[in-house]
């Protein structure tokens, strides 16, 4: 039976909407179109995990002391090669490697773009066969164009990125990405090898019934933000409720999810880790910007993540991350 739907690929949906902006040279829309093929590669690697020797640990600790695991590495080896040999990027910077690289030659140094990475998230889970994801952040450079990247270009404010998006190896592959236009998704046809959008204009519903953390550490939490959760707890159908508590520990999988069906999510500092254990750069602002755009908030406890002052690359921060209503509530309990 013949499916009477147009099909768009990501390449003839970033391409369609540059070519409403007359003065657009196309680096961004081929900086996504890297990314993607980056996430093919990944995609087969992760279904194939288990079959090959691909799981496990690498034997290394990373530059947080966090264990590596191989597709980690895998990962980081893909994007940085589609996006090194690419010409719409002038260098990275990653959850993997201790410092940002600069793409120093010729054609890298004319690029606008400097992107930022969590290569596979969740790593925890990459062998039990839970959803995992990738994270990235695009910013416009401000360091001068003909040289090479410098820090600068990475240490901005999340409020300057120019497009951020995900990948979520789940149950089908999605690639999501956000720009001040709007949030798309694309599903992996895997007949076709290509993402096709699946999503369009993706909005956050105003207010839902998930909440997400991790209840394991709640005697490590600020007593303001258990109290929060107690709330969430004591939600009957008299006041919205009753709520129910999903965490999956792969971020992409869990703000996906409240993304798509309405909730909120949070990473809170704790007694041991007063910042907690997310990244500012490469996991916190790209989900900040694509949730805002989607209409809902994300804030670090006092102010919005977006306007965090970066001065690290891999600096930390506590997170909470959902449906504009609930998000209020959050911030009026605390
Ligand atoms: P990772 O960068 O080592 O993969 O850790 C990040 C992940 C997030 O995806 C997830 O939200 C969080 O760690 C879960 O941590 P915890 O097990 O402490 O709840």
């Amino acid at each position: 039976m013949l499916i009477n739907r147009k099909i768009q690929t990501l390449d003839e949906f970033t391409i369609q909407q540059m070519r409403d902006f007359p003065n657009a040279t196309g680096e961004l829309s081929g900086l996504l179109r890297d990314i993607g093929l980056a996430a093919k590669r990944v995609h087969v690697e992760v279904n194939k995990a288990g079959l090959v020797d691909i799981l496990g640990d690498y034997g290394t600790t990373n530059v947080q002391g966090e264990e590596v695991k191989k597709l980690d590495i895998f990962a980081n080896n893909q994007f940085m090669g589609v996006l090194r040999h690419g010409i719409s990027c002038a260098g990275i910077g990653s959850e993997e490697m201790d410092d940002i690289v600069v793409f120093d030659d010729a054609v890298s140094n004319q690029s606008k773009y400097v992107c930022l990475f969590d290569p596979l998230d969740g790593s925890a889970n990459i062998d039990v066969n839970v959803s995992i994801g990738t994270i990235f952040s695009v910013f416009r450079r401000v360091s001068e164009l003909g040289k090479p990247a410098t820090k600068a270009d990475f240490l901005q404010q999340g409020i300057k990125q120019v497009a951020a998006g995900y990948i979520i190896y789940g149950s089908s592959t999605m690639m999501v990405y956000a720009t001040r236009r709007g949030v798309n998704g694309f599903t992996l046809d895997q007949s076709i090898g290509e993402f096709t959008l699946s999503h369009p204009d993706i909005k956050c519903p105003e207010t839902g019934r998930i909440y997400s953390v991790n209840h394991g550490n709640y005697f490590q939490y600020e007593e303001k933000v258990q109290k929060y959760i107690n709330t969430c707890q004591l939600k009957t159908k008299d006041n919205g409720g009753p709520y129910t508590q999903r965490y999956i520990g792969s971020m992409v999988a869990d703000v996906h999810r409240n993304l798509i069906k309405g909730g909120i999510f949070m990473y809170p500092g704790t007694t041991d880790k007063p910042k907690g254990k997310l990244r500012l750069l490469y996991e916190c602002n790209p989900f900040a910007f694509i949730v805002e755009i989607a209409g809902g908030k994300a804030t670090n406890g006092n102010i919005r993540i977006l306007e965090v002052e970066a001065t690290e690359i891999h600096q930390r921060t506590p997170m909470f991350i959902g449906s504009k209503l609930m998000m209020e509530e959050f911030e009026n309990t605390i």
